[in-house]
């Protein structure tokens, strides 16, 4: 072996829980090393490019782009925070070398920095701290690096990785500094830090071609697209390659062409060599993990390994009477074809066939995870049915072990008292109670998983909207026993028909509807919450009989309270095992699994 370096080029990640800022930094690089035009319009966080992430405000995908900073390309790729897209930063770092670890100034290490940071000391990539948004008015920089080489410690850091470099920023006005007292500058200190801390690529100048796939993307012109690091070996268009996949068989491509990124934009390259993180295209069915090598010295890189999946719901065709109303995909083999070609493109995303060929179980890292890619869906015009979210259970020497969480609030001192009290429900156990004197307290819990299944919405209502909580996967534990469901039963449809208003204001007092008068509805779906336990039958198209005698007011003044509107995640939360969410491109109804009422009883 003769290894050689590439001064020229640096990769790095960008990892962190998340909302710490990570996106907004990538903004501040790739304005001061000149992508954009000084009068361009640049929409915020760029780099959120998927509607998803712009309406919801977060990374969902991790992403690439490049800025030149002197002679040195920067490859950087920015991961989503949030716990549920894990995988995501899984296989970023297969392409890097280094990590920039970010961590809000006030917040501190949460969850989820404990998990990215973590995967980047075991994958023995040197970290660069940042500690963002030191312009919070309840900063604290100082406790929040003692925080972070505790959590160094915590994670059994050598004594290299614990001697990571430290910069203060505040990403949205694109300012860093040294010390916590220092001048404010540009990103510069930043970018020399990358160019120190981030080792350049290495390779073996005798090896042949090793192209790992890391993610896939879609051109119209151009067809599939696979993005990847090579480790070693050079590539090019029409170049013959093997394609080695997962299980190990070998199949010769052609490669059509051969991409890099420069700011936001894929240029064209004649050859991508070892070092680079490039983009390719000519090989239609690729999928992440899988190998592009040499035809006649052919060495697989080891498969991307992610953490197993922990929360699964059953997906199945739409077969309610309304089905087939706005969407365009509704067979249960469009269904499976569009899953299973999500399995592949998402590594920590699982597709399997059920007893019913109609039904699939999908399993992923959490709700809000599952959540999206039915989001997904209803935008590419699918209609399906999906049941309650289960935990993901595991044999350990012939006893079952169920998943547990870390559960981080964050909330003001009020509330300890009624989070303490739900937590004991659900079998969680307070590990940990800080309080930092701002009227504010921090608590952490290991909780069944389960648990948390349909907690945030009682949690944000307990505590007026100003808890925060992040979770994180923690370890099995022998199953705990019961937890209660939800207390209340549900107001069922007894007919098909119209919502009607006179109908909708005498069950009122039954419990909360979630219709409005015209809605249509049919037998089996749930057009309310009912306050008691029991599920109820009722007619909600009941119309009022005419009478000859009207009386003055009753006839115009009916009093309604606007309906319950639940996002798709609420839904997913507020139904039990007997019931289903029928989703569609516009609209979300809650059912009961079998829609009969005689044979529900
Ligand atoms: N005050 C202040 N706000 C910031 C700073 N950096 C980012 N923000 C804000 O923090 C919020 C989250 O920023 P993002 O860049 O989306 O965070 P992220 O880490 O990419 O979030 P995820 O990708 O969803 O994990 C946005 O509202 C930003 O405007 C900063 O330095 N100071
Ligand atoms: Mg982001």
């Amino acid at each position: 072996m003769s290894m050689q370096s590439r001064n020229d080029i640096r990769n790095l990640a960008i990892i962190a829980h998340v909302d710490h800022g990570k996106t907004t930094l990538v903004d501040a690089m790739l304005w001061q090393s000149g992508v954009f035009r000084e009068n361009q319009h640049v929409v915020e966080r760029v780099m959120d490019s998927i509607d998803l992430e712009r309406e919801k405000g977060i990374t969902i995908m991790a992403k690439n782009t490049s800025v030149l900073y002197g002679e040195v390309q920067i490859n950087i790729i920015d991961t989503p925070g949030h716990a549920d897209f894990g995988g995501e930063v899984e296989r970023t770092l297969k392409m890097v070398d280094g990590v920039m670890l970010l961590v809000d100034a006030s917040e501190g290490p949460l969850p989820q920095t404990r998990f990215v940071l973590r995967k980047a000391l075991e994958a023995n990539l040197p970290p660069i701290v940042v500690i963002n948004k030191i312009d919070r008015s309840d900063a604290r920089p100082q406790e929040v690096l003692d925080e972070i080489y505790d959590l160094f410690i915590d994670l059994d850091a050598t004594e290299d990785q614990l001697d990571f470099p430290v910069l203060y920023s505040n990403a949205k006005s694109g300012t860093c500094r040294s010390s916590v007292d220092g001048e404010d500058q540009s990103l510069v200190p930043l970018f020399e830090q990358i160019l120190t801390t981030v080792p350049a690529p290495q390779f073996d100048e005798e090896a042949p071609l090793q192209l790992l796939i890391t993610n896939l993307d879609y051109d119209d012109y151009v067809g599939r697209l696979a993005v990847g690091r090579v480790f070693n070996g050079r590539i090019a268009e029409k170049d013959q390659v093997a394609l080695c996949r997962r299980d190990g068989t070998l199949e010769q491509v052609q490669i059509t062409g051969v991409y890099g990124f420069e700011g936001l934009r894929r240029i064209e390259l004649k050859e991508a060599r070892a070092g680079d993180i490039v983009v390719v295209s000519g090989v239609a069915a690729i999928n992440i993990g899988e190998t592009l090598t040499s035809i006649d010295d052919p060495r697989p890189l080891p498969l991307v390994q992610v953490d197993e999946p922990t929360i699964s719901v059953v997906m199945s065709v739409n077969d309610s009477p309304l089905s087939g109303r706005d969407g365009k995909h509704l067979t249960s083999s469009k269904l499976k074809e569009r899953l299973l070609k999500e399995s592949l493109i998402n590594v920590s995303i699982e597709v399997e066939e059920t007893e019913s060929p109609d039904a699939f179980k999908v399993s992923g890292r959490g709700e809000l995870q599952l959540a999206i890619l039915i989001e997904m869906m209803r935008r590419e015009e699918f209609e399906l049915c999906v049941g309650r979210p289960a935990v993901i259970t595991r044999q350990v020497n012939g006893v079952e072990k169920e998943p547990m969480e870390q559960l981080v609030i964050d909330c003001p001192e009020a509330y300890i008292g009624v989070v303490t009290e739900k937590m004991g429900i659900r079998k969680g156990q307070m590990t940990k109670m800080v309080n930092h004197g701002s009227g504010r307290v921090r608590i952490e819990f290991r909780v069944p998983s389960r648990g948390l299944l349909g907690f945030r919405t009682e949690f944000l209502i307990d505590t007026r909207g100003t808890g925060i909580m992040t979770h994180i996967l923690d370890g099995y534990e022998e199953w705990l026993g019961d937890i209660p469901r939800r207390p209340t039963g549900a107001l069922v449809s007894d007919r098909s028909g119209k919502a009607n208003s006179y109908a909708i204001e005498n069950l009122q007092p039954r419990g909360e509807l979630f219709v409005s008068p015209g809605d249509e509805v049919y037998e089996g779906m749930m057009v309310g919450e009912n306050s008691r336990p029991q599920d109820l039958d009722v007619n909600i198209t009941k119309e009022k009989k005419l009478t000859n005698i009207r009386s003055s007011t009753s006839d115009v003044l009916i009093h309604l309270i606007p309906p319950r509107k639940m996002s798709l995640e609420q839904c997913l939360e507020f139904i039990g095992d007997d019931e289903m969410l029928e989703a569609t491109p516009k609209i979300l109804r809650l059912r009961k699994r079998v829609l009969a009422a005689a044979r529900r009883k």
